[in-house]
């Protein structure tokens, strides 16, 4: 982000109101796909219920805040295209939690858009608006908190999900280089960089792998997976 852009960033203008309008849906969407994805969980893992219902129920209130900012800034998200714009994972998700595949749902979900939403939401805290900002801050507190999840079950399981692991990082990864490819000019136009978003995802998605037991050689590989063809 240059100094010049963040500065002359008006929140009232129509520029900013209309990438804000896809935006703010592609987060309250999201939000809402966490909240029914922890939900799935709890049912696939009765031993992590209460933890996995109580994690839902923050992505609720992440929803609520942010459809607060969408208000704040009298814009209205554009929710169709947000739809549209998790179609891929949403699909990925849903094939994968009706075979049983925990690990694939777990990546899916607690890796990549737990790591998808703190790079977004890092990158959106400096440049926000005072009153988002202030949830945002909130927010990605808890984002932390639902990534670690996923890395210590799948540290604990670690043997048996590593291949498991490869499969669904080699189909899921792309499609978050699609979508930051489709948010760009959006992003740019709330004075937010691409190469930012991408190089603050490739932190937490390779701590995340290290975290879960993968060495650096496994970690280039599988963060990078599909960014060149992008
Ligand atoms: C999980 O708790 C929340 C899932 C939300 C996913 C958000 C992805 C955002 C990608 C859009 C990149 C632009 C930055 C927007 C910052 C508000
Ligand atoms: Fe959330
Ligand atoms: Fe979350």
């Amino acid at each position: 982000m240059s100094q010049v852009a963040a500065l002359e960033l008006d929140f009232s203008s129509e520029v900013y109101k209309e990438a804000y309008s896809r935006i703010n849906a592609i987060v309250i969407e999201g939000e809402q796909e966490a909240h029914e994805n922890y939900i799935r969980l709890a049912s696939m893992l009765p031993d992590h219920k209460d933890d996995l219902i109580r994690l839902s129920k923050m992505e609720s209130r992440h929803k609520k805040g942010f459809e607060a900012c969408g208000r704040n800034l009298q814009v209205t998200p554009d929710m169709e295209f947000a739809r549209e714009f998790f179609a891929d994972l949403h699909r990925n998700f849903q094939e994968a939690a009706a075979s049983g595949k925990v690990v694939t749902c777990l990546l899916i979900q607690s890796l990549i858009i737990e790591c998808f939403a703190i790079a977004a939401y890092n990158i959106y805290i400096p440049v926000a608006d005072d009153f988002a900002r202030k949830i945002t801050e909130g927010v990605v507190k808890d984002e932390y908190s639902h990534l670690n999840f996923g890395e210590v079950w799948l540290k604990e399981n670690f043997e048996a999900s590593k291949a498991e692991l490869e499969e669904a990082n080699r189909q899921n990864l792309p499609l978050v280089w699609k979508m930051l490819n489709q948010v760009e000019e959006d992003a740019e136009n709330m004075a937010m960089e691409k190469e930012a978003l991408v190089e603050d995802f490739m932190i937490q998605y390779g701590e995340a792998l290290s975290n879960i037991g993968f060495n650096t050689r496994d970690i280039m590989r599988l963060s990078a997976y599909g960014l060149r063809a992008a």
